[in-house]
């Protein structure tokens, strides 16, 4: 084969080439696998705030109000089955099925970009708002991820009503929960199924708190 000619067939190799390449970083929605560190008996649940500055997934709370790791660990894959590395976090996010579950702006993502592993995870708080009672769904590219079929995890928030801000507005629903003569998970902030003083405290903390 001459030079120009074993040049040219390179260069038509590359190029068929490439789009194999790039197929082989396109994450697999049933490859990929998610996983919840708690697996005890309860649904855990953790309290979001807009503002961030809620407690980290490593906090959340089981039904007693004991602190559990709720940590969701992430390992993205091919449809070979291959680690698909540096996956870019702002395209990995949670949310809950119920759609209850309110991210601020870039605020449910994961926390990094995957790493050697192919592996990402939510330890950060969430930037959020909002309840939710139902399974958090990890969204790829904005697809689910469908090897399961969602993690049990209820998230709520002294920003009960999800407008991005803890304020006036908020303080009828919670104190019309308090009094109720019914159990409302969305005010139970610290998960113990009692509405009480510690649940006040923790709305009155997150007074004001608002999206970025
Ligand atoms: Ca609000
Ligand atoms: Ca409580």
């Amino acid at each position: 084969m001459s030079k120009s000619k074993s040049l040219i067939f390179t260069f038509a190799i590359l190029i068929i080439a490439q789009p194999c390449f790039a197929l082989s970083s396109i994450p697999s929605l049933i490859e990929s696998t998610a996983e919840i560190a708690y697996t005890g008996p309860d649904i855990p649940s953790l309290m979001v705030v807009p503002d961030g500055n809620g407690p980290r997934f490593t906090a959340a709370h089981d039904e007693h109000g004991n602190v559990v790791d709720a940590t969701i660990t992430l390992v993205l894959r091919d449809d070979f089955g291959a680690h698909i590395v540096n996956f870019p976090r702002e395209d990995l996010w949670l949310e809950s099925a119920d759609g209850g579950l309110v991210g601020c702006m870039y605020g449910v993502i994961a926390d990094q970009n995957t790493d050697a592993n192919g592996m990402t995870n939510w330890v950060n708080p969430p930037i959020a708002m909002g309840h939710s009672q139902s399974l958090v769904l990890v969204l790829i590219n904005g697809s689910v991820l469908i090897s399961n079929g969602g993690l049990p995890l209820d998230f709520n928030s002294p920003d009960i009503n999800g407008d991005g801000v803890v304020n006036l507005q908020d303080l009828p629903i919670f104190s019309g929960d308090f009094y109720s003569s019914s159990y409302l998970f969305r005010s139970d902030f610290n998960g113990d199924r009692i509405l009480n003083l510690l649940d006040v405290s923790l709305f009155a903390q997150h007074f004001g708190a608002q999206c970025p």
